[in-house]
């Protein structure tokens, strides 16, 4: 079993205990898998976040399977499920595999949803796999959040590129594309404001940043990465949604995987949002980013 996967495990681990537990609650007593139990599948997965649409569609996936009475098979019904939700995933969330080209990452989203948090780890993805690294701190409304980039920065030896607080983030990114050049680094990772004032400010300080991007990167792969909290359920992934019209983002990094019982939203924020799943968070330590995989994540919700 590779870390990766048992990293997944631990992130899941609530919803994986919740739903078992539902599930044998759920289909106790029960001889044939009749309409009431599919019912209850529904409400379970409901209720998992996985999203009413994404609930009822699973289910219903059973529902044509099981033409004549079947008796109650717990365990391969739920392996029915964990097919069904790699299908559902792999038809719409799955990135197109990144190539080893020099990449510029941004990460967007509202605030505390965990982007410089994730800055850090996808900066420890990168070193982990021989590419030379810089971290732009771009948040530059709040003077903490350079701070906390740069501790990061210190831990992993990792140069944080920064100005003083108040600073046109565009002139940030400036700096780091040119100390990229200068150091010979070839990924740049972008931590970003989540507290403007509005939309009008958010969509003009993305397109300062994407200028300064084309000018001072013309080669390089663009890629933004829409952060988003797992925690916040059906409520956070409106705000998403909303958030995705201003910024649009090219795929998503799930943030907090490991801090609730509902890790179904991941399915929901593939189906719902139409962005590709990349990256998942699972704890707040370096090495937390797991890359997203469609079976790996169905057979570790309900596997
Ligand atoms: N458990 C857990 N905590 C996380 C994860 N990612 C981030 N956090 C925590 O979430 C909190 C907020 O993370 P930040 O990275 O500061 O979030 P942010 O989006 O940069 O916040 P702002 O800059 O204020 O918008 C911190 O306490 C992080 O340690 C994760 O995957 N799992
Ligand atoms: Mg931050």
């Amino acid at each position: 079993m590779s870390d990766l996967w048992q990293k997944l495990k631990k992130g899941l681990f609530m919803t994986h205990t919740e739903l078992l537990e539902r599930f044998d609650a759920a289909l106790a007593g029960r001889v044939v898998l009749d309409e009431e139990s599919l019912e209850e599948l529904e409400e379970i997965l409901i209720a998992a976040d996985l999203g009413v649409e994404t609930s009822l569609a699973l289910v219903e996936g059973i529902r044509r399977d099981v033409r004549k009475p079947e008796a109650v098979d717990s365990l391969r019904l739920r392996q029915r499920l964990v097919d069904e939700i790699a299908v559902l995933l792999e038809d719409t969330a799955v990135a197109p595999a990144a190539g080893d080209e020099p990449t510029v990452t941004l990460l967007v989203g509202v605030n505390g949803v965990g982007k410089t948090t994730s800055a850090a780890k996808l900066a420890r993805w990168h070193q982990m796999r021989q590419r030379r690294v810089l971290l732009a701190a771009a948040d530059t409304f709040r003077a903490a959040a350079v701070e906390q980039l740069s501790v990061w920065g210190e831990r992993l030896g990792v140069d944080v590129i920064r100005q003083a607080r108040g600073a046109d983030p565009g002139a940030v990114v400036f700096d780091a594309l040119q100390a990229a050049r200068a150091r010979g680094a070839d990924r740049v990772i972008i931590d970003t404001a989540g507290r403007l004032h509005n939309k009008q400010h958010l969509m003009e300080e993305l397109a300062k940043i994407r200028r300064v991007i084309d000018r001072q990167a013309a080669g390089w792969r663009r890629d933004t990465l829409l952060v988003l909290d797992a925690t916040t359920g059906q409520n956070g992934l409106a705000q998403a949604q909303e958030f995705h019209k201003v910024a649009a983002a090219d795929a998503v990094l799930l943030a907090k995987v490991d801090g609730t019982a509902k890790g179904g939203i991941v399915v929901a924020v593939a189906r719902q949002l139409d962005l590709p799943v990349r990256f998942l968070g699972v704890g707040e330590g370096a090495e937390d980013l797991v890359e997203f995989q469609p079976r790996e994540f169905a057979a570790a919700l309900l596997g």
